[in-house]
């Protein structure tokens, strides 16, 4: 379909062109591509589909929301076609699902791999999009959708001397395949969700393993186990009453949200509950599935980090490491889980540095130095710091919307978004995971983000639209909708990638929506319902 017929002083080469291809890009392809009959391209700039789960090749990297509901829910016979056998799935088994959906779908002939779009520009004379890429091309388009990942731009700590190092060094978010760690003198800096899994892989493998940890962190057994067949078949003649389950949640997980709080029940009662959600596993089932106030009451948040810290006591023999160890703020980041993390201290091959009490200050040719003065000699050095979150990559390309401007002056003062999908002033541009989206399981998020994004594509298709935004004001009203919500979080207490502040100089704004993923649901019904409020539409110049 070639939309240019409807659109005077318009000739764009595609009606929409897609970037990214992990789970947001892959099904906005899908989308418009299949289902609307639309022209579509995209464009990614490593050479295979995947997204996150291309790039975080890491020992250990494991999707820590339950294998049944991280996948896509839009296709029946898809989720009947997929082979699993544990609760919780690796990397290489969520990169082969997702090269089965392109294959599938047939989508790798209107997708164009090792392809960085540098530049896209709305062009307002003409109402479309011109994007550049590194490979030299300039592309047209009506419709731009960016699926360019919340947790993709990786992040590396200014630490001095970084590029001396004469070992081998990687980020986890870029991680090359077939690493050897035998006899190796590693160093993992960071110890958030990924550090976890990555230490607690290679414990076993490297030679020695030094772990340098800044904040220590709450973490609950994963509970990853094997499924029997029986169990799969049964999921699998579940499917509807999950996701009905997974769409009227808070949290978009398979397990059941509490109703109860924490000083409902009597003091033995509630280690009971901590103690089968610690047996169960999941970080976010031992936040959200115990008792609903631990997100939000600091009495009910420290009866559950005490819990955690007797388990930390329980498992690590050495007392100074267990110390070390043992957080003592609020549990109020991303909720974390492992499989044996704090079991590997007591390994003679792994040692745990304090960054709080010793920061690190350089690195040498031949390791990493602590305040303290102590050279850690390594072979390897492996960063597990993190990414710019949600905004980095929309930073990183030049994206420019109405009147030339562009989006690091638009989101100078911290980054919105309309439902995590739209911001004002860039027409006929759609984010897949943007500022302002739920805080949940993400592939159900990504679903509704991309189910809304094809409404308002198919709306302006109808009614012949020349361009649709979200107007300003609806923007500000959502911003400060999710403000609200988040006033009584002790989430925004603590210092994480969740507000930015895991990145130096970056403005600490609140880019989530804690509204849930049923809200969430509700919200976008209401929009479709209401025919798009405080939505700015522009009807082509007619012609003569
Ligand atoms: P991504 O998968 O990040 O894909 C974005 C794509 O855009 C990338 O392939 C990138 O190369 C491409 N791209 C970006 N900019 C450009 C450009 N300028 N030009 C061309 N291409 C570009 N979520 C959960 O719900 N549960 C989990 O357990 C979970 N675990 C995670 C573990 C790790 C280690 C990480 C990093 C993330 C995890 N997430 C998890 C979040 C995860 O990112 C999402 O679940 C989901 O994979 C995001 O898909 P996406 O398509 O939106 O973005
Ligand atoms: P995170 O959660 O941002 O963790 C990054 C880690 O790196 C964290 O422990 C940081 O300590 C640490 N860090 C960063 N800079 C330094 C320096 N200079 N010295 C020591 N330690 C440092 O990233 P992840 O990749 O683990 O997880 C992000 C999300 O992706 C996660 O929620 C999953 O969904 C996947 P800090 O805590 O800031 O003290």
């Amino acid at each position: 379909m070639n939309l240019s017929a409807q659109l005077p002083n318009a000739t764009p080469d595609f009606d929409a062109i897609v970037i990214g291809a992990g789970f947001g890009g892959l099904y906005a392809l899908r989308k418009l591509r299949d289902e609307q009959g639309l022209n579509v391209q995209l464009f990614d700039k490593a050479s295979g589909v995947g997204g996150t789960w291309y790039w975080n090749r890491y020992p250990g990297a494991l999707s820590d929301s339950e294998t049944q509901v991280y996948c896509y829910s839009f296709d029946k016979e898809l989720l009947q076609e997929r082979d699993f056998d544990s609760s919780y799935v690796n990397q290489p088994n969520i990169l082969a699902y997702l090269n089965h959906v392109a294959d599938r779908f047939d989508l790798r002939r209107s997708i164009q791999f090792n392809t960085g779009v540098t530049a896209s520009h709305f062009d307002e004379a003409r109402n479309l999009w011109v994007v550049n890429t590194d490979q030299g091309s300039t592309h047209t388009a009506r419709f731009l959708v960016t699926a360019l990942g919340l947790l993709s731009t990786i992040n590396y700590p200014n630490i001095p001397g970084r590029e001396s190092f004469k070992g081998e060094m990687y980020h986890t978010g870029r991680y090359p395949q077939d690493v050897s760690y035998a006899g190796k003198r590693v160093g993992v800096i960071g110890t958030g969700s990924t550090g976890l899994q990555l230490n607690t892989a290679l414990a076993p493998q490297a030679g020695h393993l030094t772990v340098f940890q800044r904040s220590p962190q709450y973490s609950v057994p994963v509970g990853n186990r094997p499924l029997s067949k029986e169990r799969v078949a049964e999921i699998k003649q579940n499917y509807d009453q999950i996701w009905e389950h997974v769409f009227s949640s808070m949290t978009g997980f398979a397990f059941t949200e509490s109703k109860i709080g924490t000083f409902s029940v009597s003091p033995e009662e509630r280690e009971a509950i901590y103690e089968r959600a610690w047996q169960q596993g999941g970080g976010f089932n031992y936040m959200f599935g115990t008792f609903n106030d631990i997100a939000v009451d600091a009495a009910a948040n420290e009866e559950a980090c005490k819990f955690i810290r007797r388990k930390i006591a329980e498992t690590v023999k050495d007392p100074e490491t267990a110390r070390k160890l043992t957080p003592t703020d609020l549990y109020a980041r991303r909720p974390l889980c492992d499989s044996g993390y704090y079991e590997i201290f007591n390994r003679s091959n792994v040692s745990l540095v304090d960054c709080k009490a010793t920061p690190i200050t350089e690195i040498k040719p031949n390791g990493i130095v602590t305040a303290d003065g102590t050279l850690h000699e390594l072979d390897m050095i492996i960063f597990a710091t993190g990414f710019d979150a949600v905004d980095g990559n929309y930073k990183v390309m030049d994206l420019r919307g109405r009147n030339g401007q562009t989006m690091k002056d638009h989101w100078q003062d911290g980054a919105t978004g309309f439902m995590g999908t739209m911001t004002a002033g860039f027409p006929n541009m759609f984010m897949v995971l943007g500022p302002h989206g739920p805080f949940s399981n993400l592939p159900p998020a990504i679903e509704m983000q991309v189910n809304m994004i094809g409404d308002i594509v198919a709306k302006a298709t109808r009614d012949k639209l020349a361009a649709i935004e979200v107007s300003a004001e609806a923007e500000a009203g959502w911003v400060a909708h999710c403000d609200e919500l988040s006033t009584g979080s002790l989430f925004s207490q603590v210092e994480s990638w969740i507000f930015g502040a895991n990145i130096p100089g970056k403005k600490r704004t609140l880019v989530f929506y804690f509204g849930g993923v049923s809200q969430y649901r509700q919200e976008a019904a209401k929009l479709i319902t209401n025919d798009y409020p405080g939505f700015v539409m522009t009807k082509p110049v007619a012609t003569a």
